[in-house]
């Protein structure tokens, strides 16, 4: 601990407010953050407090929704021999439940806080590419709403969250339910990919003045480990989801063990993601948790870098673990030595932060308020529930307690105890800080006592009849076996919780109605949201927030005083620009303020994009050709026009001016640091699609002895060695119209990128060329199947890449671009030789692996 700490006063009641900025420059300020009125500002609103409520707000309506679905589960169970649901309604219930807790409740609600807070946490004024978290949340609605419609056709999914194959398969899954799943997460998981996208950008490079990573929110550090995860393990789900739609739908064998394929690629498969996913769940719980303790023991967390370490460790460690949910499905036994070893090896992060907030609670004075309840009942549960975990993490104990009621006891623990429980705690603690009304304590703690008691008298049976051996996914039981008092108490209990849930909502509604006014900060808290209104400005900081400690409401005395340029820069961007949002840029490392740029505003089209999206999705359900070509027409026309440039709103001396004064570039156009960090992140996505292709073809070829399988020759190889040549020789050209604009050459720039462009596309001609003479088909075996997918991945990737190059053409010819700013050249040129490296990597694989016995 540093000696800034030394003089902490939590109790102190003068905390130090943030700059409301100059009168006469804030209602134009305000002006230029709102949103439009209206039906339209409902469409194209952007900013982060109005998304952040919705996706709440839709993620509560989901959970009501999957809550239900669980009620349902244990009225049937409550008695054995039921009949209240019969074996495939019950099957429909119980895969609703899982799927929508587990993909549409969750997680979305944890997206909702960040966007929420943490542009206010950071001391920011917005989320980087607010048109980006626009077009998350709709993908979310939408993917959830379609998820849903598969009530109305009586097409509902009943293969478990899981979906394990054969059972959905195209031969055990007939229909449309399994297509239902995959369809409407499908375009569920575009829009978390998206949000991860947005959180790590507004972490890294969008913190106030002087926020080095070390003086970061704990909450920020939980979520930018998470923001990774979500894009290792969607991207890894969606290509999963891919290859089963495609097995299912158009012939594909990947999953078929009659030709080459392998059932047990899709668990490894779905567990990649899966795993990972529970900790893309706990870990932002844990980062509520870090936030909530200090505020509430009035002290400053013990063991903050520790904690920072574990969430990293943790993030790691959990990529590591997938095959734990599959030691049942004959694994060799050095895999299983070292998964069990990789699973209690995470048991040491959790460790951590288990025993650094004990210290904090141990050492603090707490104050006993309902938020403090949620995270001490965490505390209990999570330690139950991990446990249990370790307890399954031992092999020889997992085959006698996997698929027994004993697992569905361990995640209930994990996940209600140490994620709902959390996001309760957070729900107490940052709603009155957007609502500006407190909720109530009386009610609170009743929601609480219920929550908690229900909970336990749900679950904790659990353990004791998964022990006695009752399997979980059954739809009733016979009598007499011993199970049944623990079912009775086991729906009892669940019907508690929901009475505290109902509680909860009674309470959040009655607070809007007659909450006492919460204040600036109602808790005594030492982060930045609470040194502004609640609620708070649409712009957050008119003058930023210069940071010097880690509790700045806590440790400094002025929010604004620093060395005298930084002083000068944050008073500044309250007076210019007062025509566009502007926002600051900060060194990712020490938060040396280094660009003003400007944050996109409201605009229909990230919505029009999701619409698109959704189109996409619809087609291939019910395989309509046509919508799905008008989806990805949509699309392309929404992304082109989402992305046009604004028309200018100032002279460039102003700009030139600003930058002379103080010393950062100032981009109207687009922050260079922010797009190309945005466009590193797309490069990794597709890294990580490739990494999951390769995987998969690898997998399946060790599954094989004849690769090709007999009678089908290696593929000749003289086309492939063309087009990759000819794929190097635009490499170098496009980096010469780059280096060509860097310089202010037009010329150069449009006669580069012109012949890059027809580069490309005569590469991409010879390999169709060379792909209709293999003479093998996607549906004769998996080998087949992998070599058109693999190929078909590099096609799409070089495509995206001809495009993204007639678009900068387009703009190349009408003069966007000089010397001074062209980000969109540099990014396309990235995605170039990123689509490059693609191209070659799988076509050695495609055109290599073959010959090597
Ligand atoms: Fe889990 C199954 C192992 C944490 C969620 N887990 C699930 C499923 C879900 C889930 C949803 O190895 C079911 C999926 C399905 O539908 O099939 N889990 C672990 C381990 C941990 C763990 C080792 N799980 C979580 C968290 C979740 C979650 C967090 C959600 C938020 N889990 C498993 C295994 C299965 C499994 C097997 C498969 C079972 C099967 O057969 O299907 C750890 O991360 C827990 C670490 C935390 C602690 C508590 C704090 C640590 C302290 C330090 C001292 C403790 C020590 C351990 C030294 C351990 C206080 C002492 C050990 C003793 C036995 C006394
Ligand atoms: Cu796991």
């Amino acid at each position: 601990m540093n000696s800034e700490t030394s003089n902490r006063s939590p109790d102190k009641p003068d905390f130090p407010k943030v700059d409301p900025g100059p009168p006469e420059t804030v209602e134009t300020l305000k002006g230029v953050w709102a949103d439009p009125p209206g039906w339209r500002g409902w469409v194209s609103a952007v900013q982060n407090d109005t998304i952040g409520v919705r996706i709440l707000a839709t993620a509560f309506f989901f959970f009501v929704l999957g809550g239900f679905d669980s009620l349902v589960i244990r009225i049937q169970l409550a008695r054995p021999e039921n009949s209240f649901v019969d074996a495939e309604l019950y099957n429909k219930f119980f895969t609703m439940h899982g799927s929508v807790i587990m993909f549409l409740v969750i997680l979305p609600m944890l997206e909702g806080f960040t966007i929420l807070a943490l542009p206010f946490l950071l001391g920011s004024r917005e989320m980087p590419f607010p048109r980006l978290g626009v077009y998350s949340y709709y993908t979310f609605l939408f993917g959830g709403l379609l998820f849903y419609s598969s009530t109305l056709l009586e097409a509902v999914p009943d293969t478990g969250w899981t979906a394990y194959v054969p059972l959905s398969g195209p031969e055990y899954s007939r229909g449309l339910p399994l297509d239902y799943w995959l369809l409407g997460l499908g375009v569920a998981e575009v829009g978390a990919i998206a949000a991860g996208v947005e959180i790590i950008i507004a972490i890294l490079k969008m913190r106030a003045p002087g926020m080095t990573l070390s003086r970061m929110p704990l909450f920020a550090w939980a979520m930018l480990v998470t923001a990774f995860m979500l894009l290792f393990a969607f991207t890894t789900l969606l290509i999963g989801s891919l290859l089963l739609e495609l097995d299912r739908k158009h012939g594909t064998q990947f999953f078929n063990p009659d030709a080459g394929g392998s059932p047990i690629l899709w668990q490894h498969l779905f567990w990649i993601f899966g795993h990972p996913e529970v900790y893309i769940q706990f870990l932002p719980a844990t980062g509520i948790v870090s936030m909530i303790i200090p505020v509430f023991t009035r002290r400053p967390i013990i063991g903050y870098r520790f904690i920072a370490m574990a969430i990293v460790a943790t993030g790691f460690l959990s990529f590591g673990l997938w095959a734990h949910h599959m030691f049942s499905t004959g694994l060799p036994p050095i895999v299983l030595t070292l998964f069990a070893i990789a699973s209690m090896m995470i048991a040491i992060p959790s460790g951590v932060q288990v025993f650094a907030w004990l210290a904090t609670i141990w050492h603090g004075r707490p104050v006993w308020n309902t938020a403090f309840l949620f995270i001490l009942g965490f505390l209990v549960l999570f330690v139950f529930g991990g446990i249990t975990g370790v307890m399954t993490a031992a092999v020889p104990f997992d085959w006698q307690v996997h698929d027994s009621y004993f697992v569905v006891a361990h995640f209930h623990y994990v996940l209600i105890g140490g994620v709902v429980f959390p996001i309760f705690a957070g729900f107490y603690y940052w709603l009155p800080k957007f609502t500006g009304k407190l909720l109530s304590e009386r009610l609170g703690r009743i929601n609480f006592w219920l929550m908690f008691i229900g909970f336990n008298i749900a679950f904790f049976p659990m353990h004791i009849v998964g022990l006695m051996g009752m399997p979980r996914r059954i739809y009733t039981y016979p009598a007499g076996l011993g199970w049944d008092i623990y079912n009775l108490i086991s729906t009892m209990g669940a019907f508690i919780i929901f009475l505290g849930i109902l509680i909860f909502g009674v309470n959040v509604i009655l607070s809007m109605w007659r909450g006492k006014p919460a204040g600036d900060n109602p808790w005594n808290g030492d982060s930045l949201e609470w040194a502004v209104p609640s609620p708070p400005p649409n712009y957050g900081f008119a003058v930023a927030p210069i940071i010097r400690s880690r509790h700045p409401l806590w440790e400094q005395s002025s929010l604004h005083q620093g060395e005298p340029r930084l002083e000068s820069l944050v008073h500044a961007i309250a007076r210019w620009p007062l025509q566009w949002r502007a926002a600051l840029v900060t060194g990712t490392m020490d938060g040396r303020p280094e660009e003003l740029f400007r944050v996109s505003g409201p605009s229909f089209w990230p919505f029009a994009a999701s619409c698109a999206t959704m189109l996409i999705f619809i087609g291939e359900l019910f395989d309509l050709y046509w919508v799905i070509g008008l989806g990805a027409l949509g699309l392309l026309a929404s992304l082109v026009l989402w992305h046009w440039p604004d028309p200018p709103t100032h002279t460039q001396q102003e700009e030139e001016e600003f930058e002379r004064t103080h010393k950062i570039s100032v981009n109207a156009r687009g922050s260079h640091a922010v797009s190309r960090l945005g466009m590193w992140l797309g490069v990794l996505i597709m890294a990580i699609a490739l990494a999951t292709f390769l995987f998969s073809y690898f997998y399946i070829r060790l599954e094989n002895t004849a690769w090709p399988p007999e009678g089908t020759a290696p593929p000749e190889t003289l086309l492939p060695t063309i087009s990759a040549t000819i794929l190097l020789a635009s490499a170098g050209i496009m980096r010469w119209a780059v280096k060509g604009i860097e310089r202010g050459n037009q010329r150069r720039l449009q006669t580069g990128l012109a012949w890059a462009f027809l580069l490309g596309a005569l590469a991409l001609g010879i390999q169709i060329i060379d792909f209709t003479r293999l003479g093998f088909s996607v549906d004769f075996h998996a080998y087949g199947s992998l070599f058109y997918i693999l190929g078909g991945f590099a096609f799409v990737v070089l495509l995206i890449g001809l495009g993204m190059n007639a678009l900068i053409q387009f703009w190349a010819g009408r003069g966007e671009y000089n010397s001074r700013s062209h980000i969109g050249v540099e990014n396309t040129g990235l995605y170039w030789y990123a689509a490059i490296v693609i191209w070659l990597l799988t076509f050695a694989v495609l055109y290599g692996v073959p010959y090597l016995t």
